[in-house]
């Protein structure tokens, strides 16, 4: 074993009667490649469906705040983006939300996939790596999926490359999936947390309106549904909102494609695609709200949007 420089803090035993004041509070992100399984491990966590999870990579775009909250901690977790080499705008902005959670986290979760990532340099890119030496924030290592693995045993070589680097403290093997050995993972991030009261009201499960995880399920089911670049080239815009006491709440959406091809491929002969991704995306909406809905969805061509600094900025990022 590498030395290991940045030591969980000492915490003494509380006295009985501190115990039940004693509360711990931070920020952790979650980082790690593309498809790694960084959003399931959210879900898992806070035992609901709240950061879309796809087959495909670059599922998640923005930066997605998830509050777990126990008797004894309260943890802000940053679901990222997949950590990229940039081709587009888009993907630079994507990297700007890994970079902004790195710097506002107290501790750092690096997700990876043990099939795919069985030694460090192929789990960051040098950016991200630069990143964490500069940083210096406890770091742990989450090697999930290892259902996938014939023996968990296999993962012993792994923890052993991933100790050499020297750039994490603690590594925990884990499937997001399966729910196998979550409750670790979340042992291991308390020891690291500040001692803090509670940053939120403890019922709270995220910072973020509802209107932005309605845009994340239609998108979600924008990625479930089609194939090839249009999920990638696609962006959904919240256009309109309303709450109703009685009756259904009525959304609607604009779809954003690059090309009128894409367009066509959405919308689909005589308008069954989209019709297919409305009711899908509409039964996913009213589960989250819980209420029933109305949903309109608009397909826009906005040509290179992905490279477009002032669209990018009015789609929020
Ligand atoms: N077998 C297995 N699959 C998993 C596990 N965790 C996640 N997956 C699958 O991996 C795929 C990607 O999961 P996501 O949670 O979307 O991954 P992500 O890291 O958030 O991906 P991006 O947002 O695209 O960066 C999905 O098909 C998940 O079901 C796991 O523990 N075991
Ligand atoms: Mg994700």
């Amino acid at each position: 074993m590498t030395e290991n420089p940045i030591a969980p803090p000492d915490h003494p035993l509380p006295q009985p009667s501190e115990a039940a004041v004693q509360t711990r509070a931070g920020y952790v992100a979650i980082i790690g490649k593309p498809n790694v399984g960084k959003s399931t491990l959210l879900n898992t966590i806070l035992g609901t469906k709240l950061s879309i999870v796809t087959p495909k990579p670059q599922t998640t775009r923005k930066r997605v705040v998830g509050i777990y909250t126990d008797e004894r901690m309260q943890i802000l977790f940053l679901d990222t983006p997949g950590i990229l080499e940039p081709r587009y705008e888009l993907h630079r902005a994507m990297m700007g939300y890994v970079h902004d959670s790195l710097k506002d986290a107290d501790l750092i979760v690096l997700v990876v996939d043990v099939t795919q990532h069985t030694d460090p340099d192929s789990a960051l890119t040098p950016d991200v790596a630069e990143a964490l030496q500069r940083l210096r924030k406890p770091t742990i290592v989450a090697f999930n999926k290892i259902d996938l693995l014939s023996n968990t045993a296999e993962v012993l070589p792994l923890i052993e490359r991933y100790a050499a680097a020297g750039l994490f403290q603690e590594f925990v093997p884990l499937s997001a999936l399966k729910h196998a050995n979550v409750d670790e993972l979340l042992r291991t991030i308390e020891r690291y947390l500040p001692v803090s009261p509670f940053l939120y009201d403890p019922g709270l499960l995220s910072t973020q309106p509802e209107r932005f995880f309605v845009a994340e399920l239609i998108r979600e089911h924008i990625f479930l549904l089609y194939r090839h670049e249009v999920p990638y080239s696609t962006e959904v815009q919240i256009v309109e909102f309303k709450e109703r006491q009685r009756g259904k709440w009525y959304i609607a959406a604009d779809i954003i494609v690059e090309r009128e091809s894409q367009k066509l491929i959405l919308i689909g002969s005589g308008g069954q695609r989209l019709k297919m991704l409305g009711q899908r995306a509409r039964r996913a909406i009213e589960a989250y709200l819980g209420v029933p809905v109305y949903l309109e969805l608009f397909v826009k061509v906005r040509g290179r949007w992905r490279n477009n600094k002032t669209m990018l900025h009015s789609f929020g990022y």
